[in-house]
């Protein structure tokens, strides 16, 4: 059986996950408010990713024998004053996500949970990944500037995301 401790920083983190996913979803459609179709749907995508990520430790809470425990999702952010400052916030948002999967592991860790130790590698690793392509794009963005055909050509390669 699962230790409440656990269970209850497992329901947060489903919470957290639902809400990157409203959150890019708000960016997409910023980014479609903007006529930028290829941010729109690299922010599209990565929000059913994250529907994803919280499901999967939905389903982890079940198979455990847990009781998930689903609270309310914060309203997301929906203006922002250049596509550089979404990519910015995408990043600062996914070392927030990062801290939050430490801070589950260190807590399995302490309580010896080994099963929710390992789980948790998984999301370790893929923070490694959210957070290395944030940058990628804020320095691509960085490097744009205000240059129209830079920013034609990013959202034209980041609409290729399948
Ligand atoms: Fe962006 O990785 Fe989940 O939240």
């Amino acid at each position: 059986m699962i230790k409440e401790k656990i269970l209850n920083i497992l329901n947060k983190q489903i919470n957290e996950e639902l809400f990157s996913s409203y959150l890019y979803l708000s960016m997409s459609n910023f980014f479609s408010s903007q006529n930028l179709d290829g941010f729109a749907k690299w922010m599209r995508m990565q929000s059913q990713e994250e529907y994803g990520h919280g499901m999967k430790i939905y389903d982890y809470i079940l198979q455990r024998d847990g009781k998930v425990v689903l609270i309310k999702i914060e309203t997301p952010k929906a203006v922002w004053k250049s596509p550089l400052e979404v990519f910015q916030e995408t990043l600062k948002h996914e070392q927030h996500i990062s801290a939050c999967v430490n801070n589950i592991v260190n807590l399995a860790i302490q309580e010896k949970d080994h099963a929710t130790t390992q789980f948790f590698q998984w999301f370790v690793g893929e923070q490694v990944e959210e957070e290395a392509n944030a940058i990628n794009i804020v320095e691509k963005m960085k490097m744009i500037g205000d240059n129209k055909s830079g920013i034609f050509m990013l959202d034209r390669e980041l609409g290729r995301r399948q």
